[in-house]
């Protein structure tokens, strides 16, 4: 099975767990997409409640979809979120923040009463790091910033460069909220809650995308012999 089919067999078993009438973050990412496409078909028949989404671009999605949407003001307080991520741990520790979306996406999971993440099992990982781990920071020194990240990362026993996210033409990737992304790859980080502590020590740093004890389930799709075992 191709990874398109894989994600969508995730997001289709998370359908089951929308009720009418619930409030329900939307996350980002093409896993997350997929499930705003088959949650828009579900609206389309009659399904009603509200979502809020977690980027830009998830906002475009479901508006187009003719899912009603609120912010967070309007609502701050959210039944359930689904989203993906870019590795999950044994312990439903996860990396996100590959699609730069990290910071909504942490603050909506955090509004929320459950968050359960849906991926190819291929995003399971024994230990979290092989993905870069992203780091939202202000534009606001950047350069005195970054360098605190690297201290941050060497004193949490990681190694690895930390470089800044640039765009296609070169310039640094803005996100939906006017920040810039260093990305740490560190091939692996022996203690998450550690390195996550570090990195909100740093003045500049807005969010990271370590999300520990934030994920209530994974909903996690493999191919076993042309067919998506849903786990
Ligand atoms: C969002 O989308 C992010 O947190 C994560 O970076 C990414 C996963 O994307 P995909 O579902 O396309 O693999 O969930």
């Amino acid at each position: 099975m191709s990874g398109p089919d894989l994600r969508r067999a995730a997001a289709a078993r998370a359908l089951d767990l929308v009720e009418p009438g619930m409030r329900l973050g939307l996350g980002s990412g093409s896993t997350a997409a997929a499930f705003v496409d088959l949650l828009a078909e579900r609206v389309r028949g009659g399904l009603d409640l509200v979502g809020v989404p977690t980027s830009e671009a998830t906002r475009a999605q479901a508006e187009a979809a003719g899912i009603r949407l609120a912010t967070l003001d309007e609502v701050p307080e959210l039944d359930l979120t689904i989203d993906g991520a870019d590795e999950v741990d044994d312990s439903l520790r996860l990396i996100k923040g590959g699609g730069a979306a990290l910071l909504r996406e942490k603050i909506v999971a955090c509004a929320s009463r459950r968050m359960v993440v849906i991926a190819d099992a291929a995003k399971r990982v024994a230990t979290l790091g092989a993905f870069p781990l992203p780091v939202e920071v202000n534009p606001f020194g950047l350069a005195a910033t970054h360098r605190a990240v690297e201290a941050a990362v060497a004193a949490a026993g990681c190694t690895g460069p930390v470089s800044l996210r640039r765009t296609a033409d070169g310039r640094p990737l803005v996100t939906d909220g006017g920040h810039h992304i260093l990305d740490a790859r560190l091939g692996a980080i022996p203690d998450p809650e550690v390195l996550g502590a570090g990195l909100w020590a740093v003045p500049g740093v807005v969010e990271h995308g370590l999300f520990l004890g934030i994920a209530d389930a994974a909903i996690l799709a493999a191919d076993r012999g042309g067919r998506a075992e849903v786990t």
